[in-house]
């Protein structure tokens, strides 16, 4: 028994049958060479000895993990009115789910109450209405909130949303020390990737650091943070940028809050993290061991002698942008792995995606199979039995210990710039994440990177799937009727001295803004009011700039000879007219997603077209004028959110109205095949689903300028000019 790594080498090059042991490496994104085999030698000295539940943690923050207590089954959810909210959250405890994760809808999120005239294409779409403390008390009814543990995704209108969380379980009879739960609550994310701030950085960094200080000396049950790295990823970030950035962050929140005069150790055991689990199984499981190993270290540097303060505890959630509109059973499959490798990274609570992801949002049934998906993973499969499973797998700790040195780079790139609020602002990790996804989309249409039914095994035909429709247009004027009520009800001196008592704590540096909202929210202010009095304090809200990355795109399709002959025929159009086709790649309304709508404009401009990115949150009005401004031939409109039905046709009847009708819509994004019709009936020339390839949608978007475009009314095409 003396075998070598050598012996196993000469018996890989011989069923290789001359090809180099090499070409088995793979590289990944994160720039790690994966080898085909690992072995003793690349074990890392430290996995020989660690303990789960001992710092740093590397093997999980609790000594019995699942065996003992396991994860929490929390998927997130909310939609249309609280009513509905209230009924789905309390059909889904029923059936087993664990702990509550509210969606807000981007009304409430950018801090505009439902009958906002900016807003009318958002309320009740993406998320649950919250405009005051009767709806909050709706949406928990019959939900005891000293029992249930309730997150609560906001960021930009936490302040609002937390004071009227407090109020509601207050008038619930519950005080706020009882309540458990976390919010996200983490603001440098959304500048980075998120988008729903509201505020510039600075103020946005106080009410992070004014949470985290009522939270520990009101709240010790609470979690004040949600440090978020999922977004990153599904902005396109590799493992390496979500590990590295989400951990930076947390460093600027300890700094941030330590600022405000309190002592790391009264405050970091409440901070929480959140991770994306995507579809790389392994590489998963270690970021998350490699994560609380870090935080462990990178605490205690910052003098944390408490235990609880170095231990990272984490949410996970399986990844949106894996998931694909072709074929979408196959999501489940992919969920399942993901929540899996969740799982064996030691998360301590978990949603699972539900396979109609890239269309709309879950219905009864894709949700039930979604929560499902962890039922039976932790009854069935055996996976709680034993702590950390994955401990001393040669590969598992060699990966874990690589991404902690990739992100260790990437951490100090950041230390190095100043600080990640600093890092922010400049758009370093920003920038670097658009790369990024710009190389991710550029290897799928390469079919480098293969996602099966989309660039693999495609169908030749797609069976439709029934999807959750939102009448937006009832839930606004039902939100509307409870405002009016709000606002006739409530004593308007209490509520305006609350606002004025707001508003001055905001402008001055002393108080703290939650507890001046609490009151607020306890005199019946409303979400936009509350929000609009510190915008008024703080004096504005964030304008945020756009810009274009370029070359990344280009460079990754160098020798791809499809992609030079698209580019050719753009330049031979562009002499023909004169001009280069110009194109606007707008987003409307309050939808945040912007990945989609940078890659386009980043490929689009690297193939030659005129492409003027658009600012975000823009009214059809406003896009419009821009586009008659910078003399487009075509505007895109990149929407997830589904506002399109609205907001499209809008746009389209102001460039009519404005005698513009040659400016060619397009649209791209999540859009339900069944709103095509209505989309073409109102004069949409091309849509663009998920998982189209770029080139392909080059060569549609010039069809369309050459003339070849959809009859508008059948939404077939017209035969080639
Ligand atoms: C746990 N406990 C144990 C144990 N395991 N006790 C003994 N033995 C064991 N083995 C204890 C814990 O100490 C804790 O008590 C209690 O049980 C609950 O366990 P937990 O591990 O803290 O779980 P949980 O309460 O679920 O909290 C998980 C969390 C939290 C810390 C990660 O922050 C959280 O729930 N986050 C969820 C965030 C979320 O849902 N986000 C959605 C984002 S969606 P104690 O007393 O110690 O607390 C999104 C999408 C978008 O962002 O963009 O819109
Ligand atoms: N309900 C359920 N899931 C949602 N997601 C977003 N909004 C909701 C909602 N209202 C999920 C999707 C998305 C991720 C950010 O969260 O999976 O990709």
């Amino acid at each position: 028994m003396s075998e070598t790594p050598r012996d196993w080498l000469d018996l890989a090059s011989k069923e290789l049958k001359g090809r180099p042991v090499e070409e088995l490496t793979w590289r990944t994104a994160e720039g790690i060479a994966i080898k085909p085999l690992y072995t003793a030698g690349d074990l890392p000295e430290e996995a020989a000895t660690a303990l789960p539940g001992i710092a740093p943690f590397t093997r999980g923050p609790r000594a019995t993990m699942y065996a003992g207590q396991p994860w929490t089954i929390r998927q997130y959810a909310g939609f249309s009115t609280a009513e509905e909210s209230n009924a789905f959250y309390r059909r889904n405890l029923a059936a087993g789910q664990k702990g509550l994760s509210v969606a807000f809808d981007l009304a409430t999120h950018r801090g505009y109450d439902s009958d906002h005239p900016r807003v009318a294409g958002d309320v009740g779409k993406a998320g649950v209405a919250i405009d005051s403390v009767e709806d909050m008390k709706i949406l928990f009814d019959g939900i005891p909130l000293d029992e249930m543990s309730v997150s609560m995704t906001m960021n930009g209108a936490i302040i609002p949303v937390l004071a009227m969380f407090i109020v509601a379980a207050e008038e619930q009879g519950v005080d706020k020390a009882k309540l458990t739960g976390t919010v996200q609550n983490d603001i440098l994310k959304e500048f980075m990737v998120r988008n729903t701030y509201i505020y510039p950085p600075e103020p946005s960094m106080r009410i992070v650091a004014d949470i985290i200080g009522y939270t520990a000396s009101e709240m010790p049950r609470f979690n004040s943070i949600s440090i978020s790295g999922y977004h990153m990823q599904e902005a396109g970030a590799t493992l390496a940028q979500e590990l590295a950035y989400t951990l930076a962050d947390g460093m600027e929140y300890v700094r941030a809050a330590m600022a405000r005069g309190l002592s790391v150790d009264r405050f970091a055991g409440r901070l929480s993290f959140f991770f994306c689990i995507g579809m790389n199984f392994f590489m998963e499981a270690a970021k998350l061991r490699a994560a609380r190993q870090m935080w462990a270290k990178i605490m205690e540097d910052f003098g944390a002698t408490d235990d609880r303060s170095k231990m990272l505890r984490t949410h996970c959630q399986t990844s949106g942008v894996s998931l694909t509109e072709q074929d979408p059973m196959n999501n489940i499959v992919r969920t399942a792995y993901e929540a899996m490798s969740a799982v064996l990274g030691g998360t301590q609570s978990l949603h699972t995606n539900s396979f109609d992801e890239a269309i709309a949002l879950p219905t009864d049934m894709s949700a039930r199979i979604a929560r499902n998906t962890q039922l039976i993973l932790s009854h069935e499969t055996g996976v709680t039995k034993v702590v950390d499973p994955l401990g001393g797998s040669y590969y598992v700790e060699a990966l874990t210990k690589e991404l902690c040195d990739k992100a260790w780079e990437l951490i100090e790139e950041v230390e190095a710039a100043g600080g990640m609020t600093k890092a922010v602002a400049d758009g370093l990790p920003k920038r670097r994440i658009e790369e990024a996804a710009a190389l991710r989309q550029a290897r799928i249409d390469k079919g480098e990177d293969v996602v099966v039914g989309v660039n693999r095994f495609r169908l030749e035909e797609e069976a439709p799937i029934e999807i959750l429709r939102i009448d937006t247009a009832a839930v606004r004027k039902s939100q509307i009727a409870r405002l009016e009520e709000v606002r006739r009800t409530r004593s308007r001196e209490a509520c305006e001295q609350a606002l004025a008592d707001l508003r001055r704590c905001a402008a001055g540096a002393d108080g703290n803004l939650l507890q001046a909202a609490v009151e607020a929210a306890r005199a019946r202010a409303t979400l936009g009011e509350i929000s609009t009095a510190m915008e008024e304090g703080f004096g504005g809200r964030h304008e945020p700039s756009t810009s274009l990355i370029s070359g990344v795109f280009a460079s990754a399709h160098e020798n791809d000879p499809e992609f030079q002959t698209i580019r050719q025929r753009i330049a031979d159009y562009a002499k023909d007219k004169g001009k280069s086709p110009a194109i606007l790649v707008a987003k409307l309304g309050q939808d945040g997603h912007d990945r989609g709508s940078k890659v386009i404009a980043t490929a689009f401009s690297d193939l030659g077209f005129d492409v003027h990115l658009g600012p975000l949150f823009e009214t059809p009005e406003e896009v419009a004028k821009l586009a008659i401004e910078k003399d487009v031939d075509l505007v895109g409109v990149s929407t997830h959110t589904a506002g399109h039905l609205t907001l499209v046709p809008e746009l389209i009847d102001v460039l009519r109205a404005k005698d513009r009708p040659n400016i060619h819509v397009i649209c791209g994004g999540v859009i339900p095949s069944e709103d095509y019709p209505a989309l073409y009936d109102a004069g949409v020339a091309e849509i663009f689903g998920p998982g189209t390839n770029v080139l392909q949608a080059a060569l549609a978007v010039l069809g369309v300028l050459e003339g070849r475009r959809r009859n508008t009314r059948s939404g077939e095409r017209l035969p080639a000019a």
